[in-house]
């Protein structure tokens, strides 16, 4: 039986907002325009985005606005937009400015799930003329990951999506990140999978796992392995699946590995490298490695290898200095590539380690939500009750007196 075919996008991760520096803040959004362009011009169905659509849960106005005006270009379109909240824009107490783009009509937030008496959780579908969409977000510090051991399916349909914000094993390979087999995920035709920085594809029979990789890299690391943000675009006519990776450049990529031993003479050095290359227009990514036997980092001047750079037109630089090693007196040749919440998070699942007292389970739910920082505009009262809201959903209290 001949069945409608069917087009649509599948984003995910675009953590609008993210990026300190304006030009990358700027590409980032970028990114994401052309995406939603793309999407209109290939008149996809309907676009699905599978967590992180901004970088926080409470974005600053400028980006929001920004946003607002991409989503009203597809809401002009007649394009629907599904998604779920990830890890960067999930909230505990559920307040998000996901329900602001869903009270304005600009999406659908597809989580329905109930938590059964025998402590399953019940999904229900988002219905698409036929299709069914489920969609379970993503949480702090991985905390979906039991429950969606316990999630199954209201309904069976002919083609199922299940938009997961979530790593699965297969994905992620030995890096030391919670994650899910994803054969203990309900059954489903595709999964619309995000969290996973990377473009990915795996399939067991007719069933399709699929990471677009973000709209736009979202760190150092990430600029230099995927180079450009992208997003996938899926065809289906209900029981075949094509799938197709986009990838979006807007600025080359320029990564420069250097390695260094002495810490006075290494401006020369990396200058005359920086010299020898056309680095016009391209993101600029330095990365210095080695081991400093004579001088330290501090003794490199980073101020005049910015100058040279800028010098050439370059768009934007980065530097990466996490892989110099210095000979240390205590710790013997130590150096880090984990970052200072990587750290926290270790210490914090060793604390509760070795003091599994109640309370403590609540340690790192209690640390993220108290890393949310006060928006510039915001009322104290305001910030206040939010924090509070919150605290209270995390320590499932009622009402704090
Ligand atoms: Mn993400």
């Amino acid at each position: 039986m001949e069945t409608k075919r069917t087009r649509f996008a599948h984003l995910a991760d675009c953590h609008l907002g993210s990026w300190r520096q304006e030009e990358l803040q700027k590409l980032n959004f970028r990114s994401f325009q052309k995406i939603i362009d793309t999407c209109i011009q290939e008149q996809v169905e309907f676009i699905l985005i599978s967590g992180d659509l901004f970088d926080s849960a409470y974005p600053p106005i400028e980006i929001l606005k920004d946003s607002f005006a991409e989503f009203k270009k597809v809401k002009d379109a007649n394009i629907p937009v599904y998604l779920i909240a990830g890890s960067h824009d999930f909230s505990a107490s559920g307040k998000t400015f996901l329900d602001v783009l869903e009270k304005a009509g600009f999406c659908k937030n597809v989580e329905n799930s109930t938590i059964q008496e025998n402590g399953k959780i019940k999904l229900k579908p988002y219905m698409h003329d036929n299709i069914a969409i489920y969609g379970y977000p993503g949480k702090k510090s991985g905390m979906e990951i039991e429950d969606l051991s316990k999630v199954y399916f209201s309904e069976i349909h002919p083609f199922t999506i299940f938009m997961v914000h979530t790593a699965i094993r297969a994905a992620i390979g030995t890096v030391p990140m919670e994650s899910i087999e994803k054969q203990k995920l309900p059954l489903a035709n595709y999964y619309a999978m995000g969290h996973v920085h990377k473009r990915f594809e795996d399939h067991i029979a007719n069933s399709r796992y699929v990471y677009p990789g973000p709209t736009f890299p979202n760190n150092f690391q990430e600029l230099s392995d995927l180079k450009y943000g992208s997003f996938q675009l899926v065809e289906t006519d209900g029981a075949n699946i094509q799938t197709k990776n986009i990838e979006i450049p807007l600025k080359e990529v320029a990564s420069i590995e250097i390695e260094i031993n002495n810490g006075l003479t290494a401006t020369r050095e990396i200058i005359s490298h920086l010299d020898k290359l056309v680095l016009r227009d391209k993101i600029v990514l330095l990365k210095l490695k080695g081991i400093l036997l004579e001088g330290k980092t501090g003794d490199i001047r980073f101020n005049e290898i910015e100058d040279f750079i800028k010098k050439k037109d370059a768009y934007v630089f980065l530097k990466n200095i996490s892989s110099i090693k210095i000979p240390d007196l205590d710790l013997g040749m130590m150096s880090s590539t984990e970052n200072f919440q990587e750290i926290e998070k270790r210490k914090s699942k060793e604390f509760l380690g070795k003091n599994p007292h109640n309370f403590n389970r609540y340690h790192q739910q209690l640390m993220d939500a108290l890393s949310i920082e006060k928006n510039e505009d915001e009322k104290a009262v305001i910030y206040e009750e939010r924090l509070l809201s919150e605290l209270k959903t995390i320590l499932e209290i009622e009402e704090i007196l």
